[in-house]
């Protein structure tokens, strides 16, 4: 990654975020994006490389068979599958142009709309979210939370053709095994009728559905929910809900416990102790002195509970101390930032409030709602950037940054914060 200096001290925290390993074991790829990646490059195919696809199409129809997709389902499914699709091979390695600090990731990712959505998916879901805390132990704020984050509760499910995407892979770039692996588990999922459509969409990578799971993981841990002889996460709110109980549960969570508290350090703390990996038993930070933000007790974990210390911002900003469901959350996408806005949106979902701390800076990230007025305001002034929609994306980024050098901010780096938008509110108001 490439850190502006402005963000370095929060880059360390970030890292996780923001790398595109591919880690086989967790739900997904990479973390919900908070900002939308630059478009691709649409390379065409030459006739070497359709060559090449083709070849390999007849090696990975080969190795399909021993999975129990026949001859006849490869070449159903795959009819449309001509040629290789090339643009998704500069996302495989693909570097951020941007790093997020964490407090634009957080809120982006739980913001009044989604808390507002949320509360709503609890109730009209309260049957089946009540069921699968029953079967599975975990909680229903938490469950939608995971819906929300992943998916928007079902509005975004990632636009690029699944069976595209992992035949390419499959077939060019540095990952070749690992996608088929991927690619042959989504024939699988198609030929055994869990799904029905072959021309699923989903991310760049192959993460799809209410859930967004990679296809070995949805093999691995999908349940059938409803009950219709189907485990299907792309049109089964109840199977996905299921499903991603299924997973946390078999991450390790622990039915009842939390997944942590904001504390407070006492003076003078030894900020170096923080890292979800250096863990102590919950009584050894108590002797040191950390309290919960409110002063409350450590409700629902025992006095020795394996606990870690974040510090997602460094010793000025917010700090938690987090317990094994924490580490459940995280197994579903390998980031702390991602952790943090599942945990803290699930929180938001039961009522609590925004952290007691603040994030160490005087220009804190904008939801939402906030984004599309930004983006109303730019539109007034000119700026051909599409629709307002929320999404930041390069042609937005470019547009903040040219108004962030006409009003004299540095760094004019194109940032969506609140203070360009109160800017450029006032100046509309005049
Ligand atoms: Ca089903």
């Amino acid at each position: 990654m490439r850190p502006s200096p402005r963000l370095a001290a929060v880059a360390s925290a970030l890292a996780c975020a923001l790398l595109s390993g591919l880690p086989a074991a967790h739900a997904r790829t990479s973390p919900p994006s908070a900002v939308t990646p630059p478009p691709p490059a649409s390379p065409q195919a030459s006739e070497a490389e359709i060559a090449s696809f083709r070849g390999c199409m007849g090696r990975l129809r080969t190795a399909a068979a021993g999975k129990d997709v026949d001859g006849a389902d490869f070449d159903r499914l795959t009819a449309t599958l001509a040629g290789p699709d090339m643009s998704v091979l500069p996302l495989l390695d693909r570097q951020p142009e941007f790093s997020t600090p964490i407090w634009d990731y957080l809120a982006a990712l739980v913001d009044a709309q989604r808390v507002d959505d949320g509360r709503a998916m609890l109730a009209a879901h309260a049957a089946t979210l009540a069921r699968a805390e029953s079967d599975y132990g975990v909680d229903p704020a938490t469950v939608v939370a995971v819906w929300g984050v992943e998916s928007d509760y079902g509005r975004s499910f990632g636009t690029r053709p699944l069976l595209a995407s992992l035949s390419t892979l499959s077939c060019f770039g540095r990952r070749q095994p690992f996608f088929q692996g991927e690619f042959i588990a989504t024939l699988q999922l198609l030929a055994s009728g869990d799904l029905a459509d072959p021309g699923i969409t989903g991310s760049w990578a192959g993460a799809f559905g209410h859930t967004q799971f990679m296809p070995t993981t949805y093999q691995r841990i999908a349940v059938d929910f409803d009950g219709d002889g189907r485990r299907d996460l792309v049109g089964s709110i109840p199977d996905a809900l299921g499903s991603t109980a299924n997973y946390l549960k078999r991450a390790g969570w622990r039915r009842g416990e939390p997944w942590g508290y904001e504390v407070r350090l006492p003076a003078g703390f030894d900020a170096s102790q923080a890292g979800r990996t250096r863990r102590k038993p919950l009584s050894q930070w108590l002797a040191q002195g950390v309290a919960r933000v409110d002063g409350a007790p450590f409700d629902g974990v025992a006095a020795d509970a394996r606990s870690a210390l974040l510090l997602p911002a460094g010793a000025a900003g917010p700090a938690f101390i987090v317990f094994r469901n924490f580490d459940a959350i995280y197994s579903y996408n390998a980031a702390e930032s991602y952790a943090l806005a599942i945990a803290h949106l699930a929180d938001r979902l039961r009522g609590g409030g925004d952290f007691a701390a603040p994030w160490p800076t005087d220009d804190p990230g904008i939801g939402r709602a906030e984004r599309r007025e930004l983006q109303t305001l730019l539109l007034a002034r000119g700026h051909a950037i599409g629709e307002a929609d929320g999404m930041v994306g390069t042609l937005t980024r470019r547009a903040i940054a040219e108004e962030q050098a006409r009003l004299g901010m540095a760094p004019a780096d194109g940032r969506a914060g609140r203070r360009i938008l109160e800017a450029l509110r006032a100046e509309a108001a005049r």
